[in-house]
């Protein structure tokens, strides 16, 4: 059931062109540990080498052939869609779409009491009470940086979370089964933006970023002084998906990430100004990054050195406090993002055409004030106009978008640290026009230990003439890019819809979903609690049972039919029907719908899922299967029969 199906021949590595770097690393004694929280690790895992010795001349192949499996899980998120996009890679097909902060007319998601309860129990209470009369869930989402968790700086899939910057949540999805299981609404903040986690021991935290300053708590005693607004660094517990605590900060955070040590995380910050219009936040020519000391807030949560606001220990953090230390670097930078090998994490510049690279090992003796903040910068190579991200490979170097120049830039970290030394040496080694104006980028396994300097992302904001007119709305472009070779080739243009804003690329032997739920998912357990209370056996059973204005219909699907070929309930009623999916065949899914009660839902084979809302209209009202199940699937139905109110 869980066998790694992604698992083929050598035939298929021959294929990819890994056949070389496969036995190479092996010799090498290059072996990877076993990670992962889903049992034993599957055997290629064990074999493949962390990183690729020199290949061959000549372009990694990316057709990837019917039938044929891709080598690469990549999670984009969708920006204003608020879903998560599973692709595979290098085929950019895509595979699946997870919904999280949207609704989604396919699978029920924001309709379903269990996709119901995701969406609202991590809400704070001031949503909730936004809400209540708006059918308590929020229609929108906005969500920018999906990571998987870590054990010991690389994958280890169990989980990838992510921010929605519009609504101030953050999600968690299960990557055994691909649906969200968590969501958390971070209190006294507003906005979530960076997102990234904990790599070292494990995940652990997840960081989350507050971008815009407000009051707290912000109900309406304080409005138009902006000098009382707060920034708010987030730490949410990964495993719990608690809060964990809050630091109050100076300016408004960006992007952030974090240290292979389990020591630091960093986070850019513009807007040191602290102003609320555009020309008062881009005002000054130095921003900062932020560094927050991990050991020394967790003591301070501790020994209690804390407010609580909202029901959450807050640190203080800003500037000269123990917690955090802010490094100027030029105005209003954006992305940060740390190197494979440990040391390094670099800053981009976006107003400014540098970006700033660090040395983590000098961040102890920061702390200790034995050095001055810009002692931790050791590189500030300019590379061009509008720097928003850099990528690696593992081999020492970087790649960076440029959004202005619409180009890819290739740098080497230990030229630019010479450079910055004195020497005359030129750090940039290729710039790669891009199709247009690129924001993230990402290179596969390249945000862990474990960079293998294969493919990168360019996920660029505008598509312009590159593909069919579809309209003045136009498609993005994520650009696929081989840069196994001393030069970048791109390879692949993949439109899609608004926004894989950010992307993970992510090897599939990391990865092991199963093919069919299994039947104590806590994804489900409410109904099976609520079943067994009233007598119920899900897996055979299809029964009405009336508990006063209350109906519960339960009733099992077997293609091409439902337990219940009719059920009545009288108008008024509240009912939730429980639909249990008894087939245990992989991909044999089905739906329900009811034909104008405006309910429908997806039953994956071995789940239950249910929808509750109250029989308003008598009739008679079809229900069907919406999902192609079976030879017969078109007379997989039967009747809702709503009796009128006795009047
Ligand atoms: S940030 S385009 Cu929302 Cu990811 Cu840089
Ligand atoms: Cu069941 Cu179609």
């Amino acid at each position: 059931m869980t066998s790694d199906t992604t698992k083929k021949g050598p035939s298929r590595r021959e294929v990819l062109g890994t056949t070389a770097a496969l036995a190479a690393g092996a010799a090498g004694g290059l072996g990877l540990s076993a990670v992962g929280g889903s049992g034993a690790a599957p055997a290629e895992a064990q074999t493949r080498p962390a990183q690729p010795p020199a290949r061959a001349a000549g372009p990694l192949k990316y057709e990837v052939k019917p039938g044929e499996l891709d080598e690469y899980y990549v999670f984009f998120s969708s920006g204003q869609t608020g879903e998560v996009r599973i692709l595979g890679l290098p085929s950019m097909r895509e595979l699946m779409r997870i919904p999280v902060f949207n609704r989604c007319s396919a699978t029920g998601w924001g309709q379903t009491n269990e996709s119901l309860k995701v969406l609202t129990e991590g809400l704070t209470p001031e949503a909730k009470e936004l809400l209540k009369n708006r059918g308590g869930i929020y229609m929108n989402g906005d969500l920018h940086h999906p990571h998987p968790s870590f054990t010991d700086g690389s994958y280890d899939g169990r989980y990838l979370y992510a921010n929605d910057k519009s609504n101030t949540r953050v999600c968690r999805i299960r990557l055994d089964v691909m649906k969200c299981d968590k969501i958390v609404q971070l209190p006294n903040q507003a906005t979530v933006h960076g997102l990234r986690v904990q790599k070292y021991p494990k995940t652990g935290y997840v960081f989350c970023n507050g971008e815009d300053r407000v009051p707290v708590p912000n109900d309406g005693k304080i409005l138009d002084d902006p000098k009382k607004y707060v920034g708010m660094f987030t730490a949410v517990d990964g495993e719990t998906m608690k809060i964990a605590w809050q630091v109050m900060v100076d300016g408004n955070l960006d992007n952030v990430d974090a240290d292979y040590q389990g020591k630091y995380c960093w986070a850019t910050c513009y807007n040191s100004e602290e102003g609320v219009t555009l020309a008062e936040m881009t005002a000054k020519e130095q921003d900062w990054v932020v560094v927050f000391n991990l050991k020394r807030i967790e003591e301070a949560v501790q020994k209690g050195d804390v407010q609580r606001i909202g029901g959450v220990p807050v640190v203080n953090g800003r500037h000269g406090t123990p917690y955090t230390r802010y490094i100027p670097i030029p105005n209003s930078p954006h992305g940060i993002n740390t190197a494979p090998d440990g040391i390094h994490f670099v800053a981009n510049g976006k107003l400014s055409p540098t970006v700033t690279v660090f040395d983590a090992r000098k961040l102890d003796d920061l702390f200790d004030d034995k050095i001055q903040p810009r002692d931790v910068v050791v590189a500030e190579p300019e590379l061009g106009l509008g720097p928003l991200h850099t990528a690696y490979d593992g081999k020492g170097n970087a790649y960076t978008t440029l959004f202005l120049d619409s180009q890819v830039c290739k740098w080497n970290i230990d030229l630019a640290k010479r450079a910055f030394k004195g020497e005359k040496v030129d750090p940039i080694i290729q710039k790669l026009d891009v199709h247009y104006q690129p924001g993230h980028n990402h290179s596969s396994m390249g945000q862990t230990k474990e960079a293998d300097g294969k493919w990168l992302l360019s996920l660029n904001k505008f598509s312009k003439d590159r593909f069919l007119n579809v309209g003045p709305l136009k498609p993005e472009n994520d650009q696929l890019i081989d840069i196994s070779g001393d030069k970048m080739v791109i390879v692949h243009d993949g439109p899609s819809f608004a926004e894989p804003h950010d992307a993970t690329i992510v090897h599939r032997s990391k990865i092991n979903p199963v093919h069919v739920w299994k039947r104590d998912d806590p994804f489900f357990a409410d109904a099976v609690k609520q079943a067994k209370a009233d007598g119920i056996d899900l897996m055979a059973d299809s029964k009405v049972i009336r508990d006063g204005g209350k109906v519960r219909v339960y009733m099992t699907s077997v293609a091409p039919a439902f337990g219940l070929e009719s059920f009545t309930v009288k108008q008024g009623d509240e009912v939730t029907v429980y639909v249990t999916n008894i087939d245990d065949v992989e991909d044999l899914t089905h739906g329900f719908c009811i034909v104008n009660y405006g309910v429908s839902f997806e039953i994956a084979p071995q789940a239950t899922a249910s929808v509750t809302f109250t029989a308003d209209r008598p009739g008679v009202y079809w229900y069907y299967c919406t999902w192609f199940c079976h030879a017969m699937h078109m007379e997989m139905s039967g009747r809702m029969l709503v009796e009128p109110r006795s009047s």
